[in-house]
């Protein structure tokens, strides 16, 4: 499997997130997607490629011009104030407050996001530029005949709404991947979020929709981050409706239910008859990960990529989350493995 990655990753390294009441070095670090690149390499999974650069364009079709510009421009506006230190927001217009858009770099960016996971730094905004060319670089590679590709990207991207950022996500590179197949002619495309976290930014990118089936298995929102999206009764809305589907899981959940969710979104899936699958690989379901509460273990990605090969569609795996750093190479890449295992091409 052809593997896409960019050293530009490098260029966003977030210095302090708050965890219970205590600021804390970032879980999402560069050595991440270096301890995956490696794995990649030692295992021989296939060439590694840089991104080509698509643009803008392909990017603007997911977030809406405003909300780049803003962060495009952000850290020269924050370092124009004379500081140096990593841009957070800290006020949002949560209820009883006005979604106006203020004209203050502050205002603004909390107008912008949806909480305070999502530093930005001098480098974050080509970081994530270029996170969402590797995914539109192994996109089009997909669209040119291949079986799969690996977008190995970060910053993660499926919090990332139209115009939000939040939860250490800017540009979500999975629903940039999946518009750029439907403007290729692609005509249904279906989304599987295996990652710990909701994909709250890919679900409400697509809510309203029949041409990207979104499914999502996930800690419980009533317990877990993102909080106040992900749950059961969220089924998509107007023409989406039917188009949507969550499966939130308790904490300690370990293989056993967490593979019979993914049987219950392989069917949705297989009902659909999407032309395409884009696969949000999240590994933060890993028992040892520290910010996450499933029990997966290392063998039971292979398993996942099994599964998902079996659905027998051209399938794009988008590098999203996962905190044991260690481990992460391991278990990513176990589950291209056990997806190369099976699929023929
Ligand atoms: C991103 B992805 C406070 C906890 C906030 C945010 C989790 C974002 C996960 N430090 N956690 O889905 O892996
Ligand atoms: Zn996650």
């Amino acid at each position: 499997m052809l593997t896409i990655y960019s050293d530009d990753h490098h260029l966003h390294h977030g210095r302090c997130e708050l965890m219970d009441g205590q600021l804390m070095p970032c879980f999402e670090m560069p050595s991440r997607a270096d301890h995956i690149l490696q794995r990649v390499q030692t295992r021989e999974l296939g060439p590694v490629h840089a991104p080509q650069d698509f643009g803008r364009g392909p990017i603007e079709r997911v977030h809406s011009a405003a909300y780049l510009d803003f962060f495009h421009g952000a850290w020269d506006r924050w370092t124009e104030h004379g500081r140096d230190g990593d841009l957070l927001p800290y006020t949002w217009p949560a209820r009883t407050l006005r979604a106006v858009l203020p004209t203050s770099l502050h205002g603004q960016l909390g107008y912008y996001s949806f909480d305070g996971g999502a530093p930005i730094t001098a480098g974050t905004w080509q970081a994530a530029y270029s996170a969402a060319q590797v995914a539109l670089t192994a996109q089009a590679e997909i669209q040119n005949g291949a079986h799969s590709a690996f977008a190995l990207c970060r910053p993660p991207g499926h919090h990332a709404a139209s115009d939000l950022m939040g939860g250490y996500c800017y540009l979500n590179n999975a629903a940039i991947a999946a518009q750029a197949f439907l403007d290729q002619g692609r005509s249904k495309v279906a989304i599987l979020d295996v990652d710990y976290h909701h994909g709250n930014g890919t679900q409400s990118i697509f809510y309203k929709r029949s041409d990207v089936l979104f499914t999502s298995i996930h800690g419980h929102p009533e317990a877990e981050f993102p909080f106040f999206l992900g749950y059961e009764d969220e089924l998509g809305e107007g023409p989406g409706e039917g188009f949507n589907f969550n499966y939130p899981l308790a904490a300690g959940s370990a293989w056993d239910r967490w593979s019979a969710a993914l049987e219950l979104a392989c069917a949705e899936i297989e009902g659909y008859d999407a032309d395409i699958i884009v696969v949000s690989l999240g590994v933060d379901t890993f028992k040892n990960d520290p910010i996450s509460q499933f029990k997966l273990d290392s063998p039971d990605y292979l398993r996942m990529g099994e599964r998902i090969a079996r659905l027998g569609k051209p399938t794009l795996f988008v590098m999203e989350g996962g905190y044991a750093v260690e481990e992460i190479g391991v278990n990513a890449v176990n589950v291209l493995e056990g997806f190369e295992g099976i699929s023929c091409a």
